[in-house]
């Protein structure tokens, strides 16, 4: 995989700390952890427009900061740019840089440069970036999505609280079994490079896959009666298990279809208001099919319609938490 070596991009082998000895695949922590204030004297004070997110449709990390800047109402407030599908040589690339279109197409590695140009590192999606410093705020879409949860509440309006704090023990409980075993579990099974590295990462998804469906059966959402992050968080990656997931990175004991209540929960958080949109199964199966088969070759199936009816209605919900 390719990345930035003192500001010059390098289309070289996989980073060789994704790589382990035993053949496990071990995700990079995110370079960029700052945050934006709801204060004007605030490193990076909330306002509307400034701060744009670089996102892919494919990428089931950008998808959680699609997902909360269509929960939060921020379309007007925070810009949006989507990476062309595809796998070009420099990485992920937009039709337009933040000076509007560029020819050929503006590569995500200027943006990292234009903070630091001499910048080593990988160049992921997403990224909040500040279009008036031209710095990158925070790549890291776990804190993203905290950052759209509360920071540009004084502009919208909006009291949604997607991390209500009398719930998060059960959110961060959720959050730390779902991340490892599950959004980022898929990929520990795709890029394995030994038999028993797969094995573990396969077994450690299907038992998440049981313990949320046994949950799930009782309860509306992850964390109870409201719907919070961890559904979210979880939404991402079940939203591409069936197209992707499944057949591309060899997750096919079961399919989230096969799974009574997880289907039907997958189905609600996939017909909420907004959220539709922010899905491309087109891109999804594309750019999965691309990163695993050689050939590029897409999987023809399976059907899948999230649209049919969900039978989510009957257990207790009270929808997303009011601040
Ligand atoms: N921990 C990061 C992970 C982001 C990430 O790995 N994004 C992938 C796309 S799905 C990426 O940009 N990969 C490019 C690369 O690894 O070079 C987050 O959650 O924001």
């Amino acid at each position: 995989m390719a990345q930035l070596y003192n500001g010059k991009w390098m289309d070289t082998a996989p980073a060789a700390e994704e790589v382990g000895k035993d053949g496990q695949f071990r995700r990079i922590d995110s370079a960029f952890r700052d945050t934006i204030g709801g204060d004007a004297d605030a490193t990076y004070p909330a306002e509307a427009g400034r701060y744009h997110l670089w996102a892919a449709r494919v990428c089931p990390w950008a998808s959680r900061a699609l997902a909360f800047r269509v929960l939060k109402g921020l379309e007007d407030v925070i810009p949006v740019h989507y990476a062309l599908p595809g796998l070009p040589k420099e990485g992920w690339t937009f039709a337009e840089g933040p000076d509007g279109p560029v020819d050929g197409g503006y590569p995500l590695h200027r943006l990292y440069t234009g903070h630091d140009p001499q910048m080593t590192g990988k160049v992921t999606v997403p990224v909040l970036w500040d279009s008036k410093t031209g710095r990158i705020v925070n790549n890291e879409s776990s804190e993203i999505i905290r950052i759209f949860n509360t920071a540009f509440d004084g502009i919208t309006g909006n009291r949604l609280d997607l991390y209500p704090e009398p719930l998060r023990p059960e959110i961060d409980r959720w959050n730390e079994l779902i991340y490892p075993t599950l959004n980022n579990g898929v990929y520990r099974a795709g890029f394995a490079s030994s038999q028993q590295a797969y094995d573990e990462a396969v077994a450690g998804i299907f038992q998440t896959l049981d313990a949320m469906e046994d949950h799930l059966a009782g309860n509306r959402y992850l964390a109870g009666e409201y719907c919070t992050e961890a559904d979210w968080r979880a939404f991402t990656t079940l939203v591409r298990f069936d197209v992707a997931y499944h057949g591309a990175f060899k997750c096919n004991l079961r399919r989230i279809e096969d799974y009574p209540a997880l289907r039907n929960y997958l189905r609600e958080l996939y017909q909420w208001p907004g959220i539709a949109g922010t899905v491309s199964f087109a891109e999804i199966k594309q750019g999965y099919y691309q990163l695993a088969d050689k050939h590029g070759i897409v999987a023809i199936g399976p059907e899948l319609d999230l649209t049919t009816p969900h039978d989510r209605a009957r257990l207790p919900g009270k929808g997303i938490w009011t601040r």
